[in-house]
C-alpha cells in the first residue's frame, strides 16, 4: 500500500503577519518574517486504503473540524473520495490551537505529504501557493530557519547570522483561542481605524529587521521584533470590538522581561502571537540568568528552541 510520511516545524513570526489583501489567493498586507523551530513539529502521514473515502486523525482521535480544513485542503490534489481510499494521521508534538503555530506546522506537513503521495503534481512555488490556503503562516515553515514571505506571496530564506540564538516558550495557557487567526485578522483589517498605519510600520519593520540581520545586530533585531509583537496586539485592540489575546499574566511576563532587560540583567526579547503564551528571544549566554529569573519569579518552566535548519521534509514513518 502506498505510504507518505512528512515532518515540519512550527514557526514563530518576529515581524508578524495579520491580515489579507487578497482573501482568494491569501496575499498579506505585508512581508512577514519567521524563525522555523526545532521544539514542536507535525508528523503527518498519509496511507492508501482499501475501502474508499477519507479517514482523519489529529493525535490519534476523531477532529471534525480539522477533518473538514483537510477535506477542503485535497481540493488541489487528484483525490476522488467515491473512488479511492485514503487515511491521514497527523501528530502535533505540541499544543493545538493555542498561537504555539501548530496550524502551519500542520499545513506545511499535509500539503508537503498530498504533493509527494501525489507524485509531485506541484512545483515548489505551486506547493507554496497552495500551502498558504491552508494557512497563511504555513508557507513560513516550507522552509528552515529565517524565513521572510513577501507580500507577492512568495517565501525567501535569509542568511541568519545567530548562531546561539535561541527562543524561550512560557506557556501560559494551552486550550484553543477564543479567536481564531483567521477571523481577528478579518475583523481587525475590518475595523480597526489604525490598521493601514499598522500596516505601513510592518513594512518598515520588516527593512529594518533585514537591516539588522545583515549588520549582525541582535539588539536591533531583538528591539525590532519586540515592538512588531506588541504593535500587533495594539492593532487587534483598536478593532471595534476590540480583540485581546495576551492576558494579565501575558503582561505582566512582558513588563518583567523588560525591566529586568533594562537593569542590564539579561538581554531578551518578547513575541507574542495569537494566544497569550510569551515567546522569549535571546541568547544562549542568557538562557541561565533567564530561567533563573523566571523561576524566582514563578514563572511556568520556559520551553527552550533552536532554530530548525530543515523546513518540511519526508521522513521515515
Ligand atoms: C504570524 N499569526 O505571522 C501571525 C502572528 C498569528 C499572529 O499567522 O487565516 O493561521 O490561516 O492565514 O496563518 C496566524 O494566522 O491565518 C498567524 P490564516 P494563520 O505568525
Amino acid at each position: 500500500m502506498k505510504q507518505m510520511c512528512v515532518k515540519a516545524p512550527i514557526n514563530i513570526a518576529l515581524i508578524k503577519y495579520w491580515g489579507k489583501k487578497d482573501e482568494l489567493n491569501v496575499l498579506p498586507y505585508n512581508p512577514s518574517i519567521s524563525l522555523s523551530l526545532s521544539l514542536y513539529e507535525t508528523h503527518t502521514v498519509l496511507e492508501q486504503c482499501a475501502s474508499p473515502g477519507l479517514t482523519f486523525t489529529l493525535n490519534d482521535l476523531a477532529d471534525a473540524k480539522s477533518e473538514k480544513k483537510v477535506r477542503e485542503f485535497l481540493t488541489f490534489f487528484p483525490f476522488d473520495e467515491t473512488k479511492e481510499g485514503l487515511i491521514i494521521r497527523s501528530y502535533n508534538s505540541g499544543p493545538t490551537a493555542a498561537g504555539l503555530a501548530s496550524s502551519a506546522s500542520a499545513f506545511a506537513a499535509l500539503a508537503l505529504a498530498c504533493n509527494l503521495y501525489y507524485d509531485e503534481p506541484y512545483s515548489f512555488e505551486g506547493l507554496a501557493s497552495i500551502t498558504k490556503k491552508g494557512s497563511g503562516s504555513a508557507i513560513r515553515s516550507l522552509l528552515g530557519g529565517c524565513v521572510e514571505w513577501d507580500t507577492d506571496g512568495r517565501i525567501h530564506a535569509l542568511d541568519w547570522p545567530f548562531e546561539d540564538v535561541v527562543m524561550g516558550i512560557v506557556v501560559l495557557a494551552s486550550q484553543p483561542k477564543k479567536t481564531g487567526s483567521t477571523e481577528g485578522m478579518k475583523h481587525t483589517v475590518q475595523t480597526a481605524p489604525s490598521y493601514h498605519d499598522w500596516v505601513k510600520q510592518s513594512h518598515q519593520d520588516a527593512k529594518a529587521f533585514k537591516r539588522a540581520l545583515q549588520d549582525k545586530d541582535f539588539t536591533q533585531l531583538g528591539s525590532i521584533s519586540e515592538a512588531n509583537a506588541l504593535a500587533l496586539h495594539a492593532v487587534c485592540a483598536d478593532a471595534k470590538p476590540p480583540i485581546h489575546y495576551l492576558n494579565e499574566q501575558s503582561n505582566a511576563l512582558i513588563k518583567g522581561i523588560q525591566e529586568a532587560r533594562k537593569e542590564g540583567l539579561f538581554e531578551v526579547y518578547c513575541t507574542m502571537d495569537a494566544g497569550p503564551n510569551v515567546k522569549l528571544l535571546h541568547r544562549d549566554k542568557d538562557t541561565t540568568r533567564l530561567t533563573q529569573w523566571l523561576n524566582e519569579h514563578g514563572w511556568p518552566e520556559v520551553r527552550l528552541s533552536r532554530i530548525a535548519t530543515k523546513g518540511a521534509h519526508r521522513c521515515e514513518r
